[in-house]
């Protein structure tokens, strides 16, 4: 039976506003350019984005770069439906009209560089429209007069094409868009600046665009906007991509397109509890969700998060930025930049889990273009911060703030502290430990890492031995959650965010000095000895990981419901916190509740991958309801808002994180599945290690996985009931334990498990509380109970009592000596434990916690 297509559908066009282009157009794109389809009967839109086309941030950023509209004589049209096919990448319109049926197809080819679009009518003669672009926010001046910005801009046909023509003035930007007819069987009118089709049954245009810019360090470098760029006409280039395409039929450039595009796309499919295809437009279908979840939608969200990346970012273009690759503004949000404080690193989390690897090189290539640079400001910033460790200048390894752009970029400073590069250096550790490909290791992976590692230790200052950031920002958090105009952002010493950044980086840099037998250099040798003084995790009173040190109750410095959770960097997307450490994982989990699960749309896909990384599957797809709910629009955008594209990427990567883990020392099946996903199956998402896995699963378990290792790695492999599976290898099988194998792999080798049998795990205990040192809490009746105890911000806890069979404990420690314990209790039956729960004692008074509490409420925080 041929699949069912996976597509976005709706029964009516978008609105022709700025609200129809943001909730409701359907993006296309190819990495070079993204275009926007209304699918407007009568006078359709599509609207073109050039990520290069930048104005400063003060002069509104990412600027529109061309409207094109088709006018159709058509009125009154029935059977109407529009969509975006995500198996193919194409955007199409169909309807009839006096019993003419009518269809347009839309999509933008990499290979070719070219968006082709395709009209036909069913009868002959009966399709004519004409073609009229438009450049916007043409002025001579930008938002400010005066400010140096503006935009100029000259429509014209020539040589049978439409030619779009003009400048960003400040810095520079030449632009040309170019329209041609490859093909029609009716008659051609050109007109001035307009082309007119009359009386045909198809026609097939091509769009194509370009500009001067080119990424290169200069471009950061340089200071003056004038020079940024060379003042090239980018002409002859463009018509050089329309020439070449120009040589190929519609059919030959459809293969080409969709044999690149499928190469990319069809590589994972996911499928939940069967749920494969829905009837209902996608609209229809997102309201229905709201009473319960339809997971057809689950899915189609998924794939349209690898969709959209796919058409955001290809080799040989710029990375996706804020918006990806679409932006119909003047002044595009945050103008449309790279964000360094979590936003663009989201962008390409999906890149490594959902086996998209190359898309993640347009970052690449920014990243060398802007070292330079960020050397500099790693320098400046050592002179002024922490002069006493100043090292030559180039010596101080590089640094990177929040805001960049595809001219500029910052220095932190503000509201984010010095660990926001370290952000970065972990998607380079990424992109070598999924592919553990040694060039990467080598020319990318090791130097930004070590950069970082050269930058990071000299911001740190010695405090009661401990090496602790000075100064330190968790970003964008403001002192009691008050946001005051001119910025109040807290600074501080050595936060969570500070400390983790530095500590993960330098885990993954010796890591990365050891693959390359580099260990033994002083500078590896100075980074370990160095490695046990960060005190990345401090528990606090409420048994949360501290944001603060100063910090006491949880929220008493900061906003408590603050969409950033910087201090769980370490869990997602570092791994210093796992379930080696238990202890700091409950914590993790304890911070999490009271971090609270309402957000900003990225906000909640990096909660969703940190619950898939504390194995609370149910809590993590609650988030991608409420995500689905309340901040995604119509066309399954993402909406902080406004549209912002990282919660659509961040929660495709949380998706895949639910399903495979591989950030500890072992692939994890199905590591944080919710009750909802009863059964279903996934090909093709990826796993450190360089594996590819596939699973099908039934009733919640496992029951058959298919690994294909790229490098031929270990693999160690973790999942319910492995030990006992059927193994299709010759290779020698460890058994470790029965949820654990280990398998020695073949470069190009393929491996299946089967596995039958199911545990059941007893219900974990409910209500803890405790007077002096005894606890109490509630459980299942004939259980057992474990009690395990962790002091202050120990990463483990120590079992103090084994199978109790009543709900009580007293335990005999002096409590006095330490500021907090937190106690875990588990349920235990036939062997198996349950989960547990928590609870975390301390010192305050009834005075200290009411003080708290008032303050709390004095900030309007519960
Ligand atoms: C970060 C976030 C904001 C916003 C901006 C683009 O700074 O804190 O919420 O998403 O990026």
């Amino acid at each position: 039976m041929k699949k069912k297509e996976m597509k976005l559908f709706y029964k009516t066009n978008a609105e022709d506003s700025a609200y129809g282009w943001e909730n409701q157009s359907l993006p296309i794109g190819n990495g070079f350019m993204g275009a926007n389809v209304f699918g407007i009967v009568e006078k359709e839109r599509i609207q073109i984005t050039e990520n290069s086309l930048v104005n400063s941030y003060a002069t509104g950023g990412l600027n529109n770069f061309a409207e094109i509209y088709f006018h159709f004589p058509h009125k009154d049209v029935v059977e109407y439906e529009r969509g975006l096919i995500l198996d193919t990448a194409t955007a199409y319109v169909k309807y009839n009209h006096n019993d003419v049926e009518y269809r347009r197809e839309y999509f933008a080819s990499y290979p070719d560089r070219v968006l082709v679009i395709r009209f036909t009518a069913s009868k002959k003669g009966k399709l004519s429209f004409d073609v009229k672009p438009h450049i916007p926010f043409i002025k001579d001046y930008a938002i400010t007069p005066g400010d140096g910005g503006g935009k100029t801009g000259k429509i014209q046909v020539k040589e049978e094409t439409l030619i779009l023509k003009g400048e960003l003035c400040l810095y520079h930007v030449l632009f040309e868009g170019q329209i041609k007819i490859l093909f029609t069987d009716g008659e051609i009118h050109y007109h001035k600046d307009a082309i007119s089709v009359k009386d045909g049954s198809e026609a097939v245009l091509l769009f194509t665009l370009g500009t001067n810019y080119k990424l290169s360090p200069k471009v950061f470098l340089e200071d003056d906007p004038n020079k940024k760029l060379e003042y090239k006409d980018p002409h002859p280039t463009v018509s050089g991509y329309m020439e070449q395409a120009s040589k190929l039929s519609y059919k030959k450039l459809r293969t080409r397109h969709l044999e690149d595009y499928s190469s990319l796309f069809n590589r994972v499919s996911l499928s939940l509890n069967g749920e494969d295809t829905s009837e209902m437009p996608t609209d229809e279908l997102l309201k229905e969700y709201h009473d319960h979840s339809m997971l057809y939608l689950e899915s189609l969200y998924f794939q349209y998060g690898r969709y959209l990346l796919i058409a955001s970012s290809r080799k040989g273009g710029l990375p996706a930025n804020l918006q990806g690759i679409w932006n119909c503004h003047d002044a595009s949000p945050w103008g449309s930049g790279y964000w360094h404080n979590i936003n663009v690193q989201m962008n390409y989390w999906p890149s490594f889990n959902t086996n998209l690897i190359e898309l993640f090189e347009p970052y690449v290539e920014f990243f060398k273009a802007i070292l330079p640079k960020a050397q500099q400001y790693a320098d400046e910033y050592i002179r002024n911060h922490n002069p006493e460790n100043m090292d030559k200048p180039g010596k101080n390894g590089w640094t990177i703030g929040t805001a960049s752009y595809p001219y500029t970029i910052s220095a932190p400073g503000g509201h984010s502290g010095p660990g926001t590069g370290g952000l970065t250096s972990q998607l380079f550790w990424d992109y070598y430990d999924y592919t553990r490909d040694n060039k990467i290791l080598e020319n990318i992976t090791y130097p930004a890492l070590k950069g970082m590692a050269e930058f990071l230790t000299k911001t740190v200052k010695e405090y009661d031995g401990k090496y602790l950031t000075a100064f330190s920002a968790s970003p964008e958090q403001m002192l009691n959650g008050l946001f005051v105009r001119g910025g109040s952002y807290y600074h501080t010493v050595g936060c969570a965010f500070d400390q983790q950044m530095i500590l993960q980086n330098s885990i993954n840099f010796l890591k990365a000095a050891k693959k390359l037998g580099k260990d033994e250099e002083e500078f590896a040798q100075f980074q370990a000895k160095l490695i046990d003084k960060y005190d990345p995790v401090q528990i606090g009173w409420s048994g949360q990981i501290k944001e603060y040190r100063e910090e006491n109750f949880y929220g008493e410095v900061g906003e408590i419901h603050h969409r950033h959770i910087s201090h769980l960097i370490g869990l997602y997307p570092g791994n210093i916190i796992n379930s080696n450490t238990e202890a700091w994982l409950d914590a993790a989990k304890t911070t999490l509740d009271l971090r609270g699960d309402e957000s900003t749309g990225w906000a909640l896909a990096h909660r969703m991958n940190a619950r898939a990384r504390t194995k609370e599957g149910n809590k993590c797809h609650k988030l991608l309801r409420e995500l689905l709910i309340n901040r995604t629009m119509d066309n399954l955008w993402d909406t902080h808002p406004p549209f912002q594209i990282d919660g659509n990427f961040g929660a495709t990567a949380a998706i895949a994180e639910m399903l495979v883990q591989s950030h500890e020392k072992y692939v994890h099946i199905l590591p944080a599945l919710p009750d909802e996903w009863e059964r279903g199956s996934f090909k093709g998402l990826t796993a450190r290690g360089g594996f590819v896995i596939d699973v099908d699963w039934e009733n919640h378990k496992a029951v058959k996985i298919e690994v294909y290792s790229k490098a031929g790695e270990l693999l160690n492999l973790r999942c319910e009931g492995i030990g006992k599976a059927k193994i299709t290898t010759t290779n020698i099988v460890q058994i470790l334990d029965e949820d654990h194998l280990s398998i020695p792999t073949r470069a190009g080798g393929r491996y299946q498990f089967f596995i039958c049998g199911k545990k059941s795990y007893p219900l974990k205990p409910f209500s803890i509380s405790s007077t002096g040192n005894k606890l109490f809490w509630s459980g299942e009746k004939n259980i057992k109970y474990n009690v395990y105890r962790a002091i202050e911000s120990q990463t483990n806890y120590t079992k103090i009592a084994s199978e109790l069979e009543i709900c009580e404990f007293e335990d005999t420690i002096d409590f006095t000596g330490y500021d907090t314990i937190t106690y875990r209790v588990t349920a235990y039956k036939n062997g198996v434990e349950s989960e547990g729960i928590c609870l975390t004692k301390n010192h305050a008074t009834k005075l200290q916690k009411d003080i708290y509490i008032n303050q709390l409420r004095g900030r309007n925080q519960i």
